[in-house]
């Protein structure tokens, strides 16, 4: 059975998030759950964390649902690299029929009905419009919209080496659906929280450099997010941020959330996602993540740099 074939044998329909979604993940959901409702099919957009305030303009977004006890024919998993990703609601994927495993994690592995795993493409978002055109489902102004989002903001508007000719065509084909690029522009890139930017100012008071300033680190603690009345996702960029000053290879942002650290690395060449993988986590080439239980900031950033 084709994926379409399946699709069409399915009454009730899930698009999943991940936990921390991000503009691929939340592009991805709303492109996909609306070309399935232009389809004529029933959809639930299902997401169970919450959505970053820049995130909030995309279509369809006000029309989502945190219900996770519902059975479903099909169950579509997007930009999750494992169950883990899906948090609390990965009992879906017992309770659903069929389910689509679409994603550009290298290190995903998961074998479902239907996986589309592309870890060369850009963006979910990229892979996703592959997907609606091989499987002929509509796209409009929407989707279209979304799709954008997903890719611009996956790629580091159109900057990483992911990127290729065919990401370039695709936004291109994108183009002809007349959307809102300044509209897409705006909410992604100019519209900081206050919140955002003294977490931020916070980060880069505490930021250290190590091996002749190759490595740049900082952290924020609980406490600076309750201070600032932030949310986590007002922390986004500061791991960039870092990388892109000068001398800085690899940049490492860590994040205490309950009893432990979580870590982001991104780096400028070099392959981060094998230490990332090495601490107990994963990712790409120059963006990857990791955990590491503990409460004492100084344990974690030794163990840290020692892996590095
Ligand atoms: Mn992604």
């Amino acid at each position: 059975m084709t994926p379409r074939d399946i699709i069409d044998k399915s009454e009730k329909i899930a698009v999943i998030s991940h936990i921390k979604p991000d503009g691929d993940n939340l592009g991805s959901l709303t492109a996909m759950s609306e070309s399935l409702r232009l389809y004529g099919k029933d959809v639930d957009s299902i997401i169970i964390d919450s959505i970053p305030s820049n995130l909030k303009f995309l279509y369809g977004l006000d029309n989502y649902t945190s219900d996770i006890n519902s059975n479903y024919d099909l169950l579509i998993m997007l930009d999750s690299s494992d169950e883990n990703r899906l948090g609390s609601a990965k009992i879906l994927i017992e309770n659903s029929t069929k389910v689509f495993n679409i994603d550009h994690h290298i290190s995903n592995e998961m074998n479902y009905d239907y996986n589309k795993v592309e870890p060369t493409r850009s963006s979910t978002g990229e892979i996703l419009y592959v997907f609606l055109k091989e499987n002929n489902l509509p796209i409009d102004k929407n989707v279209a919209e979304s799709i954008f989002t997903a890719i611009t903001s996956d790629s580091g508007s159109f900057r990483y080496d992911t990127v290729s000719s065919d990401t370039f065509k695709i936004a291109a084909e994108l183009l002809e659906y007349d959307i809102d690029r300044d509209k897409i522009n705006r909410n992604l890139f100019s519209s900081n929280s206050v919140a955002k930017v003294k977490l931020l100012e916070t980060a880069l008071e505490r930021l250290e450099f190590y091996k002749d300033g190759k490595i740049g680190l900082t952290y924020l603690l609980e406490d600076d997010f309750t201070k600032f009345n932030a949310e986590d996702s007002d922390s986004d960029g500061i791991v960039e941020f870092i990388r892109d000053i000068d001398s800085v290879e690899i940049s490492i942002y860590l994040r205490q959330v309950k009893n432990e650290f979580k870590g982001s690395f991104r780096s400028v060449e070099y392959n981060v996602e094998p230490i990332a993988r090495k601490l107990g986590g994963g990712g790409h080439k120059r963006a990857a993540g990791f955990s590491i239980k503990s409460n004492d900031i100084d344990e974690v950033i030794k163990i840290v740099l020692n892996e590095i």
